[in-house]
Order: structure tokens, then C-alpha cells, then sequence
């Protein structure tokens, strides 16, 4: 049987909630699919995401990987394409550090790309009526290092992607773009149900012109 591991997050910079940890458990608890889902929530520090992260594809061997992370101030759900061999915190992490300027992982290419089928996962939560696009940064904060790391560990076995969120509207600071948490959650559940079967994905216009 087909194993997908789905992570989110804990809370972090301030705020009480984290909507990707949110929607994991959420889609943890409604899923119906034929394929064996693992989740996990896993902490926003450099060092434990990625650790945790290892462990997880160690112990159950992952045919899917999607990790998802609040992007706050986003509106649309963004299917990130890009994870770069970077560290830049803007921001301490949970654990205090902020690596500054560093590679993700030493010796590793400068950047990989997801192996999900990022627009058709994109064209697929859209088709849901839920804003969504593909993202050609995921950042280069703990969300990009969890990435990147999945992408050089899980490869080849695993179909590895990223989905960032926006705030949810339940928990969203005054005036941010937000979307209900139960949207976030079927937006998360789009983009594994679409990786597991993207049907014939046409070639899709996107891309970015800045
Ligand atoms: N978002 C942060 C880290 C954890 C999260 O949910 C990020 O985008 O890097």
C-alpha cells in the first residue's frame, strides 16, 4: 500500500496557532483514501525539524511526502516548486537560533525541485474554489530547510512537495488575508489526492514574469 507522510507545523513567532499543523490533524482525522497516511507536527527549529523529518522517512519509508507551513500575509495557497540550499533566518527559531547565510545541507546542490505535480495540484484546490498558485520561493526559514532536506533524503523513492497555507481565518491577525481553516485543510488534502493521481496533467500555463 502507498504511504504518504503529511506534515505541518507547531506555532511560531508569536503567533497561538499554526493552521498547517491544524490542517494535518484535521485531514488525519477525515481520511478515507486507500493509501496509509502518517502525520506529524513537527517543531519550528532548524536542527529538530530536520531531525524529526529524517526519522519519519527512516521509520515508514514514504512513497508521498508533503510537508506544509503557514506563509502569514499569503492569500492563496502556494504549491511551492523550489526549495533552496539556504538558510537566511529572519527570525530566530523556536530553539533561539537563526543560522544566518548557510547551506541547508553542505556539498548539496544550490536548489531542487519538487517532485509533486505542482500545478495540477495548484489547477486542482483552484478547481475547489480555493485561491491557490504555484510559489517559486518557499523562503529560507525552517519550511525551505524541511523541503530541501526531504528532497535530498526521500529522493528517489518519494514524490516530495511543499504546500504553504495563509493564516486562517479563525487565528489570523487583524486585517490579513486568511482562508477558513476548514478550506486549508481540503486544500492540503487536494494536494495529496492530486500527487497520488494527477491524471493526464496538460501542460498548464504559469510561471512568473518577476
Ligand atoms: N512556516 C515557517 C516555518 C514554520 C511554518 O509554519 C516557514 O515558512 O518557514
Amino acid at each position: 500500500m502507498t504511504t504518504v507522510l503529511l506534515t505541518g507545523f507547531e506555532p511560531f513567532g508569536g503567533d497561538a496557532v499554526n493552521p498547517s499543523g491544524e490542517a494535518v490533524r484535521q485531514v488525519a482525522a477525515q481520511w478515507d483514501m486507500p493509501a496509509r497516511l502518517v502525520t506529524d507536527v513537527l517543531p519550528v527549529t532548524f536542527e529538530g525539524a530536520a531531525a524529526r523529518l529524517r526519522e519519519l522517512l527512516t521509520t515508514h519509508r514514504p512513497d508521498v511526502v508533503l510537508a506544509t507551513g503557514l506563509a502569514g500575509g499569503r492569500a492563496a495557497v502556494g504549491v511551492e516548486r523550489i526549495a533552496v540550499n539556504l538558510l537566511d533566518a529572519r527570525i530566530p527559531d523556536n530553539a533561539g537560533h537563526q543560522p544566518i547565510d548557510v547551506p541547508s545541507m553542505s556539498g548539496a546542490p544550490a536548489a531542487a525541485f519538487a517532485t509533486v505535480p505542482v500545478k495540477a495540484v495548484a489547477a486542482a484546490i483552484v478547481a475547489a474554489g480555493i485561491p491557490a498558485e504555484v510559489s517559486h520561493s518557499a523562503g529560507t526559514f525552517v519550511c525551505n530547510h524541511v523541503f530541501f532536506t526531504a528532497l535530498q533524503e526521500a529522493l528517489p523513492r518519494a514524490r516530495v512537495g511543499f504546500v504553504h497555507v495563509p493564516w486562517s481565518r479563525e487565528h489570523a491577525p487583524q486585517g490579513q488575508p486568511a482562508l477558513p481553516a476548514d478550506a486549508i485543510a481540503q486544500a492540503v488534502r487536494l494536494a495529496i489526492v492530486t500527487t497520488l493521481d494527477p491524471g493526464g496533467t496538460p501542460a498548464l500555463v504559469g510561471g512568473a514574469l518577476h
